[in-house]
């Protein structure tokens, strides 16, 4: 199934210069731009984009870190995105992570590991209306998904 998930390049990524290098392996695994643009995050949407961790001792510097520079927030398409995408994102503790994933070859942090990708289809399609219009995202056609995916896969 087509699915579409928010990336987020957090700002140890911007501060980095790692942006270029992270949009490419997105790129490289054949995902589509579906929306991009750079922006801050609102303390409103800090909250609601972690409420699962908004009364945690950590919240605060996780929000602080979060403020600290401008995002870049992306929706990726691909079939069975949503979870193709943690496997490229790797787990949270960038320091355990995987060789050969984004937090494994970027990161040792636990908050600051570049990235954040939307962790289930139902998550996505709020996160995604969180931070994006509707008109700030695209449907055009791919042109190399004709071989990045086989006939059953791709759309007509
Ligand atoms: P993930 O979905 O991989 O981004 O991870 P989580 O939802 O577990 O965590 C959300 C954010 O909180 C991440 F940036 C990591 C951060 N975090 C901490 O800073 N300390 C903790 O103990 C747990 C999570």
């Amino acid at each position: 199934m087509m699915q579409r998930t928010l990336i987020i390049l957090k700002p140890d990524c911007l501060q980095r210069n790692l942006l270029g290098e992270i949009i490419k392996r997105f790129e490289n695994k054949g995902l589509k731009i579906a929306g991009l643009k750079m922006g801050k995050i609102s303390d409103e949407q800090i909250i609601e984009h972690y409420s699962q961790h908004k009364d945690k001792p950590f919240f605060g510097n996780l929000q602080k870190f979060m403020q600290s520079a401008p995002v870049i927030f992306i929706v990726l398409e691909g079939y069975e995105a949503v979870e193709s995408i943690r496997v490229i994102v790797g787990p949270t503790l960038g320091r355990k992570a995987d060789a050969g994933s984004i937090r494994g070859d970027y990161s040792m942090s636990q908050a600051n590991n570049i990235v954040h990708a939307s962790d289930s289809p139902e998550n996505a399609e709020i996160e995604i209306k969180r931070f994006f219009q509707p008109h700030e995202l695209f449907d055009y056609y791919k042109d190399d998904w004709r071989w990045v995916y086989h006939e059953d896969e791709r759309p007509a």
